[in-house]
């Protein structure tokens, strides 16, 4: 069998979709058309779809998993499981109100005009705050509302900021933190669980790389145990001796997080030398 998976067709999420299967070792044949492709050295296949669909065609089990964006699984409120958490598509979901207008509280929002795509995740805000507010529905161009007379207020997606800024507007309160996320059917054969458990060990293998750095450095022997504790490493740092005496190699991994610094540390230890050199792959 083959686990049937939906991505974006085109959009945000396309590219970023394609790439974490290529990191995964999944190559898409060449026999791609629009809507499906296979991979050829791994059980899945592929179907393109726009993001709004997605959800629907894992709650029928026509995909037996999908990767969209949170914003539009919640929004569509199908009966599907978030899976994984695949850590790219960040955004967040923003009422945003005139350049120049004080959001205190959501009371702001009573009595107003509010354009948005996300009708739902909206009215349940509103619910939540128990406020009354008309909810326009758009499907595009939100932010333009306030400015040709349509709304008072937007609730849209934001990720740096210049759409509305460009638009004269300034966001005001988030309702929902988003990423793209593996969704899956409901009712899953033990076949297609087993591939899945595949390909999610070989998602979080490529993350963790992602977090993490190699790091390969000179140290004086004398001062070999600050800097090894300095670096904890998966295990513990390998060591080696460099051809010049009272000198040795220490290569180990750290969190990207750590970096900054760390480097400094072991500079200010009397490292030598330092190279950072990314990881492709880290299974532990
Ligand atoms: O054709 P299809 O229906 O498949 O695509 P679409 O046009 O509905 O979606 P698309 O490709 O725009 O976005 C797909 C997904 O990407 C969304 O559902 C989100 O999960 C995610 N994502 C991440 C974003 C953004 N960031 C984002 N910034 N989706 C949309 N935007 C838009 C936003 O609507 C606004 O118009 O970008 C603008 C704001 O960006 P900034 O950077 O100016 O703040
Ligand atoms: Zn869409």
């Amino acid at each position: 069998m083959k686990l049937k998976l939906a991505i974006q067709k085109s959009g945000r999420l396309n590219e970023d979709s394609m790439r974490l299967l290529k990191e995964c070792g999944i190559d898409i044949g060449n026999g791609m058309n629009k809507l499906k492709a296979e991979a050829t050295n791994f059980p899945i296949e592929l179907f393109f779809l726009r993001d709004d669909d997605i959800p629907q065609y894992v709650e029928d089990g026509v995909a037996d998993i999908g990767f969209v964006g949170e914003n539009v699984v919640y929004e569509k409120a199908k009966k599907v499981e978030v899976a994984y958490e695949l850590g790219f598509g960040k955004c967040r979901l923003s009422f945003a109100v005139r350049k120049g207008e004080t959001f205190t509280d959501p009371s702001f929002l009573s009595g107003k005009k509010i354009a948005t795509s996300y009708p739902v995740l909206v009215q349940q805000y509103l619910n939540e705050h128990n406020i009354q507010a008309e909810i326009h529905e758009i499907s595009g161009s939100v932010e333009i509302a306030p400015g040709i007379g349509l709304a008072d207020v937007v609730c849209d997606l934001v990720s740096s900021g210049s759409t509305l800024f460009m638009n004269g507007l300034v966001e005001a309160e988030t309702i929902l933190n988003s990423q793209a996320v593996l969704i899956k059917h409901k009712n899953f054969s033990i076949e297609a669980q087993e591939i899945l458990a595949r390909l999610l060990f070989r998602i979080e293998s490529v993350k963790k790389a992602k977090k993490n750095k190699y790091v390969l450095l000179n140290a004086p022997n004398d001062q070999l145990e600050k800097i090894i504790a300095l670096l904890p490493g998966m295990k513990s740092p390998t060591v080696l001796p460099l051809a010049s005496p009272g000198w040795s190699s220490v290569h180990s991994v750290i969190a990207e997080s750590d970096f900054w610094e760390i480097i400094e540390q072991l500079k200010n230890a009397g490292a030598e030398g330092i190279l950072v050199i990314p990881i492709e792959k880290m299974i532990l």
